[in-house]
């Protein structure tokens, strides 16, 4: 994802000279589309979203302006990285510009080794802006979501559930004596036990929506949008049966001489919040955990 595959740009500029002209110049180093109108460079954007877009901004029927502002009205194009590339250059035009959010104003005519310095440099923010996005999201150690994706896409799928109700359903997941499993295993195979649960938790998320995070410490949830109870814990027996079937030795454990989980999970009802969800699926962890571990409940 960080700048190993090329990255891709889209030149729209409805004079063919200039298309070409930045096409020869950027194509020894990015994957470059074209549009030679506003309409190609709207439909270009949603159907590749490269990675930034040299746009220009006289351009008959929908000027780059237009284009810019329909780009950030579609949540697929919102964020693409935009330089305007323009023969209006006063600086009211440029500041213009900028103000409606792109990176940058090249004014025209170009010079080709600025528009390639700044090309360089733009597609490095966006490298740097993914990279960020990526580190705010993902678990280290896991790979899975993050506590903070997580509680975003809970927001987003309790919202989205109660407007058109259908059925969302959450589950919490804990390893169970997981504590002695360090004690007794030591951290660093902890840390190996933990990903092994996290790679059973991640398969067992494979259906569409679905999401797998790691809540914190030995605590992960499983966010399932569009399910109701039956599939709901029919998602947890996979990840509980893919565990068993790794058969992790865990000597020190209360339940079985395996690493196992316990699960707590509960489905949303008119009303809830998704605070409420939450903390029926906790009290129902809890409930497995006073019953003797391994086990889930609902
Ligand atoms: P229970 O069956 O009641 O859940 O018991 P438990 O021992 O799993 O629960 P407890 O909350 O007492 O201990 C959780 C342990 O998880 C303690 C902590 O050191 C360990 N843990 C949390 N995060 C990590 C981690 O990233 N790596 C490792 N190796 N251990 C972790
Ligand atoms: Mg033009
Ligand atoms: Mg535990
Ligand atoms: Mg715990």
């Amino acid at each position: 994802m960080n700048g190993v595959e090329t990255q891709k740009v889209l030149i729209a500029d409805d004079d063919p000279i200039n298309r070409q002209v930045l096409a020869e110049l950027l194509k020894p180093e990015y994957t470059v589309l074209l549009a030679k109108n506003g309409e190609q460079a709207l439909e270009r954007a949603a159907r590749h979203t490269p990675d930034l877009i040299l746009l220009d901004v006289m351009m008959p029927d929908l000027d780059g302006f237009e284009v810019l502002r329909r780009l950030r009205a579609d949540p697929v194009t919102a964020a693409i990285a935009i330089i305007f590339i323009s023969g209006l250059d006063r600086p009211e035009d440029e500041a213009n510009g900028l103000k409606m959010g792109a990176a940058d104003y090249i004014a025209k005519p170009f010079n080709a080794t600025v528009v390639m310095a700044r090309v360089a440099l733009h597609l490095q923010v966006v490298r740097q802006q993914r990279l960020l996005e990526h580190l705010a999201h993902v678990d280290a150690l896991t790979g899975l979501a993050n506590r903070r994706r997580f509680d975003e896409a809970l927001a987003a799928e309790w919202q989205r559930a109660r407007d058109s109700g259908s059925p969302l359903s959450l589950a919490l997941v804990d390893v169970d004596s997981f504590k002695q499993y360090n004690d007794h295993y030591g951290h660093p195979a902890g840390d190996r036990a933990l990903r092994a649960v996290a790679r059973v938790a991640a398969a067992a998320a494979h259906r569409p929506g679905h999401l797998a995070a790691r809540y914190g410490g030995e605590e992960l949830v499983l966010l399932m949008p569009d399910t109701d109870a039956a599939l709901a814990r029919q998602v947890v027996r996979e990840l509980a049966d893919a565990l068993a079937e790794l058969a992790i030795p865990h000597a020190a454990a209360a339940a079985a001489p395996v690493l196992t989980i316990s699960a707590g999970g509960a489905t949303l009802l008119p009303g809830e919040t998704a605070g409420d969800l939450f903390a029926a699926a906790d009290a129902h962890l809890y409930r497995a955990k006073q019953t003797g571990r391994n086990r889930t409940a609902w």
